[in-house]
């Protein structure tokens, strides 16, 4: 029993064309009408799967398939619909469509699982908009907080506005979560987003855990000034003060294998041309698999922002935005992909997510497993982004029968 490869591409390159960039790639950002657009378009889709569509209080799109026993515990699966500014057309797509096109051939070839299954494509994963990710998957877990869903987007709006403003009133984001125990697994499909499944030639792989994303914002102030009428002795430039702080950001990251730092932000005030910068902010993305790495980096990081500032005379705020500790994905689960793999006559292979996911968020609710499908040359959160219709379908028939494995009252996670 496969997949139907053309069924599930049809339905990506259709969702690749919400939010298509003039200037390439696709812009989906949270409570935006083209976030919601790609939601109605896959709430169709689900239909025509058969299961039971809803949203919940924070958003989550879910396709419900009830099982021959829809009171046991649910099988969660999914990804997310919203992008990163300029991304690819199955970060996060392909989760949410390979699995509906899953219980969409399961349903077709009559074969019906005991545990109720459902599909989510969760609100927010990337955090794009408000530098704040997963709040869907937060939701659902109960771990989100009114104070979180403060976190503003570039033009002040924050979550809560933004999800009045869709037509979700944010004082009720608590009942999007699940009680202890109403859930018996999460397992994800997500491509790659790095080389290594293409580097062994491999289609799928089988995620052993995810590294933890921490967030932080760094603001250095110094003093504007003429850029001509200024000896360079007398500055407190706080852009080449924070060019020091980058540069051993980096030192810092090459230090250990896993660890990785990125700042993908940076803004200079007051920004002229003939003006020394006063103020600059940056974000630093910094994560390993070992948080206790990646909290010894923050550290040196930290001190060593603060010891460039002492030298230039500039002053140093660092906040946190988030902080994911890393998450191991259940051994049973594991397993389970593995044999999926064999069945299909397909080799396994475990790898490691750099990237973060929401079954991070999921840790405590439920076991927790991912499916990788390979990316071509490992790009990702990009217009390049790729991978092949054929890879696409080999790890939907893996997920699919993880799904089936897993929603059997006869197997305990
Ligand atoms: O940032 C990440 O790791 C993921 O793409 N949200
Ligand atoms: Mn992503
Ligand atoms: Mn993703």
């Amino acid at each position: 029993m496969h997949v139907q490869k053309q069924r599930l591409w049809e339905r990506l390159m259709a969702l690749a064309d919400i939010g298509r960039q003039p200037e390439g790639g696709v812009t989906r950002l949270a409570f935006t009408p083209e976030w919601r657009r790609a939601k109605e378009v896959v709430a169709g889709f689900m239909r025509e799967a058969g299961l039971e569509v809803r949203e919940d209080a924070v958003g989550n799109l879910i396709g419900r398939w009830p099982g021959r026993r829809p009171e046991l515990p649910v099988v969660l699966t999914g990804s997310h619909l919203d992008s990163v500014f300029h991304g690819g057309n199955f970060d996060g797509p392909l989760g949410v469509l390979a699995a509906v096109e899953a219980l969409q051939t399961l349903r077709e070839h009559g074969v019906e699982t005991d545990h109720p299954v459902e599909v989510v494509s969760f609100t927010d994963e990337e955090g794009a908009r408000f530098r704040f990710g997963m709040t869907g998957s937060r939701g659902v877990a109960g771990t989100l907080t009114a104070e979180e869903l403060e976190h503003k987007d570039a033009n002040g709006v924050s979550i809560a506005e933004a999800m009045r403003a869709y037509g979700l009133p944010p004082e009720r984001f608590a009942e999007a979560a699940r009680a202890k125990g109403s859930v018996k697994a999460y397992v994800e499909l997500h491509i790659e987003q790095g080389r290594v499944l293409e580097q062994a030639g491999l289609a799928v792989g089988v995620v052993t855990g995810m590294a933890g994303p921490l967030w932080l914002t760094f603001t250095i102030e110094g003093e504007a000034g003429h850029a001509g009428a200024t000896p360079m002795g007398l500055r407190h430039d706080a852009l080449v003060g924070a060019a020091a702080v980058i540069q051993a950001i980096e030192t810092e990251c090459r230090r250990h294998p896993h660890t990785v730092g990125t700042v993908g932000q940076l803004q200079v005030h007051p920004g002229g041309v003939n003006i020394i910068p006063g103020r600059v902010t940056f974000t630093l993305d910094l994560r390993d698999v070992d948080e206790a790495e990646r909290d010894r980096a923050e550290a040196a990081i930290v001190d060593a922002a603060r010891a460039v500032c002492e030298e230039r005379g500039l002053r140093l705020t660092v906040e946190t935005l988030q902080r994911i500790p890393p998450v191991p994905c259940a051994e049973a689960i594991q397993e389970i992909i593995e044999d999926a793999l064999g069945q299909l006559g397909l080799p396994a292979m475990r790898l490691v997510s750099g990237a973060g996911h929401d079954g991070m968020q999921l840790r405590d609710l439920c076991p927790v497993g991912m499916i990788f499908a390979r990316s071509k040359d490992g790009i990702s959160h990009d217009p390049a982004e790729y991978t092949s219709p054929e890879d696409c379908a080999a790890a939907a028939d893996v997920l699919m029968h993880t799904l089936v494995r897993l929603a059997s009252a006869s197997v305990v996670v």
